[in-house]
């Protein structure tokens, strides 16, 4: 039986702030609960963008009672006026006697300003209860807010022996059903899918998001630097989702108008033979596009694992050995030569899913 202290109505605001994960766009997933004389009076979850804070509806339910109240919230109450007032002002206007905080809002235009607030008020603040959960479950945020460029999840799935296919290219399927649930669900968590633009000609895919319940699907971003893309691919004409292509200056120019006349966007990054990555993610970026799930294949999980581009690792194993010299592997580059500068992954987490093993990590650069 779970214990009612303070870690137990922040657990709560966590849990709903965790499922409210991929609706709330480059915004933090935020959870907010209000407790009043021992009883819960008030729950409120961030939503969507532009609409209200957790914060705001969290007070709404509790109304009057939030006056002396203990108000649990997994982000720093914010301090500006963004497109809601803020949150910590609407805290002191109630009367609460006391929140606690999981985390900093590491948004410059917050950044310990909603806390220092609350303070001057004389409203007790407690910060850092439940934190490190706090802060993993923002990490996108955190990453996009604090740089700009979008926060990568690199997913792959492999046989024991690394190959995410046979010789002969079959790939259908490497891991097992659970797991393949599981990338829908990232799929959902994340603004952005990328792909080489080998994976649209060879397998043709979707990239869409399908569960047993209604989800978001990413923008699909695909990598291709010659616009090789086939007009009539899915990503192309399905029309399920937005499609954005990276390409190159060296781009066939009569081919980004056919892609412009289905819909699709074609951004130029850089000159080069290759699609200039950094620069790519900067372009995403300033489009606002906060998280991409790269789903490989290998070569460009290689390149954007070589370019240093890749803020965590899920590699999805599956308990089989397919061999094949030349069958594709999950990151294909030019390699180190000796082991000690392989790239190792830290706060490393594996998960059992069936007879499949989910391994995930942050790569240390
Ligand atoms: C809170 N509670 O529930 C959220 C916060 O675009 P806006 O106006 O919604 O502002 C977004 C910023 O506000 C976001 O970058 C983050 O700093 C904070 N989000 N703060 O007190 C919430 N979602
Ligand atoms: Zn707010």
């Amino acid at each position: 039986m779970e214990i009612m202290n303070d870690e137990f109505y922040m657990a709560l605001a966590l849990d709903m702030a965790e499922r409210a994960q991929g609706q709330t766009h480059i915004n933090p997933v935020v959870g907010c609960v209000v407790v009043k004389d021992g009883v819960l009076v008030g729950l409120g979850t961030h939503l969507e963008r532009g609409t209200a804070h957790a914060e705001v509806h969290a007070l709404n339910m509790a109304s009057e009672k939030s006056f002396g109240s203990t108000v649990y919230v997994t982000l720093e109450p914010c301090s500006h006026y963004g497109t809601t007032p803020p949150c910590s002002e609407r805290l002191i206007k109630e009367g609460v006697k006391r929140v606690v905080v999981a985390c900093e809002d590491p948004n410059s235009q917050v950044a310990g300003k909603g806390i220092a607030m609350l303070r001057e008020q004389g409203i007790e603040v407690d910060v850092g209860l439940l934190q490190e959960r706090a802060l993993k479950l923002n990490e996108k945020f955190i990453k996009y807010i604090t740089t700009g460029i979008p926060y990568v999840t690199l997913k792959t799935a492999s046989t024991l022996d690394g190959k995410i296919a046979s010789k002969t290219g079959d790939s259908q399927w490497v891991s097992n059903e659970l797991a393949r649930e599981q990338v829908h669900t990232l799929r959902h968590r994340h603004q952005g899918i990328m792909v080489g633009v080998e994976t649209v000609v060879m397998d043709n895919p979707h990239l869409t998001t399908r569960l047993s319940v209604e989800g978001l699907s990413p923008i699909r971003i695909i990598v291709d630097s010659k616009l090789r893309i086939p007009l009539e691919s899915n990503v192309v004409r399905d029309g399920l989702a937005q499609s954005i292509i990276l390409t190159t200056e060296q781009m066939d120019v009569s081919k980004k108008e056919q892609l412009h006349e289905a819909g699709v966007t074609v951004i130029s990054c850089g000159d080069g033979p290759r699609v200039n990555l950094s620069l790519a993610l900067k372009k995403l970026g300033a489009m606002q596009i906060g998280s991409i799930l790269l789903e490989g294949g290998g070569t460009l999980n290689g390149s954007m694992l070589e370019a240093k581009l890749i803020d965590r690792i899920l590699i999805y194993l599956a308990p089989k050995i397919i061999g094949g010299i030349n069958a594709p592997s999950s990151f294909s580059f030019e390699g180190s030569e000796w082991m000690k500068d392989a790239v190792r992954l830290e706060s490393l987490e594996v998960e059992q899913l069936g007879d499949n093993l989910c391994i995930s990590g942050i790569p240390v650069w």
